[in-house]
């Protein structure tokens, strides 16, 4: 038993039954996965929100916006034999994939960082050709007093990693897709490491290659080159199928410290680490050999996708790192773990 995790005994903070639905005849199939931010004393989630259409007899129903924000249903009979389905968050008809539900992000709000009040409406919903299938996952970073937003971006073009910048978590800038398909997990670093910002993505290769961590350096934020493969899968552990930066890297004095997710060939979600040079953020000193957490609680097991601990927001008061993650795809939950514990673990 690896999983040091201190859960909190009010697991799961959020349900979808605590969130109203955007769209008219729509509901809430899962909140999830949500980015973690300081703001005003108090803590913020920036949640993704998935809503699925209202089930059709005998139909496989994909909800997608037009590029002008109107929402439509692509729909195709279940027993189509060009129709394959069974996992819940995605069909695919003709080889090509579709999502059976579309996310967008919301905002919740606490004074204690565990009991969290939920914007009525969006934040953020998918805008333009590149996220007509809705946005996800969310990672925020803040540098100076803007609040740098990245994340996944999904259309029909493919799954892309998106920007956007806050400073009042009212106006929003966007910047559109700053990595193209197929690219997620995008996390950007803290503070420039000299001269460059620095971000970890996941790009992902369908035949040769696989899902793995990449770290990109720009001077910008923008405009990102200079792209280092840091951590692959590792084939007979708990990482063996794909892996995925969470959220910003934590600095240390031994180094960058990222929670990351791995799954095996039985989409198991658990989290582990990666310890980073200082210096020179593309230089691995340590992973974890057994995971840090590990789907073990029923909430965690079970629901709209079971087995899944994913994260991609925390926030840090000295030693203590309260990570906020999706379970089984469909709720939120927090847990906290010590900075030096986990450190403990890569040695
Ligand atoms: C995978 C899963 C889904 C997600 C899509 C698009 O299929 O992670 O939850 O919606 O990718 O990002």
């Amino acid at each position: 038993m690896t999983d040091i995790a201190r859960r909190f005994d009010n697991n799961p903070i959020l349900s979808p039954g605590d969130i109203s639905p955007s769209i008219p005849g729509f509901s809430v199939a899962g909140v999830l996965n949500p980015g973690a931010f300081r703001y005003r004393g108090k803590t913020g989630l920036l949640l993704r929100v998935a809503e699925i259409p209202p089930k059709a007899k005998n139909k496989v129903t994909a909800p997608v916006r037009d590029e002008h924000g109107r929402m439509g249903l692509l729909e195709h009979p279940e027993n189509d034999p060009d129709v394959i389905s069974g996992d819940p968050r995605i069909f695919s008809h003709k080889g090509v994939s579709y999502l059976t539900n579309i996310s967008h992000l919301r905002l919740a709000w606490s004074g204690d960082g565990v009991h969290f009040e939920v914007e009525k409406e969006p934040a953020l919903i998918g805008e333009g050709p590149y996220e007509t299938y809705g946005i996800e996952d969310c990672r925020v970073t803040v540098i100076g007093d803007t609040y740098h937003l990245t994340y996944t971006a999904v259309s029909a073009n493919g799954v892309a990693v998106a920007r956007a910048t806050t400073q009042d978590w009212r106006n929003f800038q966007r910047y559109g897709v700053i990595l193209p398909p197929h690219n997620k997990d995008c996390a950007i670093f803290s503070r420039k490491v000299n001269g460059w910002y620095y971000a970890l993505h996941r790009p992902s290769g369908a035949d040769l290659g696989g899902n793995f961590i990449w770290i990109a350096r720009s001077r910008d934020l923008l405009y990102w080159g200079d792209h280092q493969c840091i951590a692959r899968t590792r084939p007979g552990l708990w990482d063996s199928e794909r892996v995925g930066a969470g959220a910003a890297p934590i600095e240390t004095e031994k180094g960058w410290l990222e929670i990351y997710h791995g799954a095996d060939d039985h989409s198991r979600y658990r989290l582990g680490a990666l310890l980073l040079d200082l210096d020179n953020p593309a230089k691995v000193i340590a992973r974890s050999k057994e995971p840090i957490m590990e789907p073990i609680k029923p909430y965690e097991q079970e629901g709209f996708f079971g087995n899944v601990v994913f994260t991609n927001g925390h926030v840090i008061d000295g030693d203590r790192l309260t990570v906020y993650y999706g379970a089984s795809d469909e709720t939120v939950c927090g847990a906290e773990f010590s900075i030096n514990r986990v450190h403990s673990t890569l040695l």
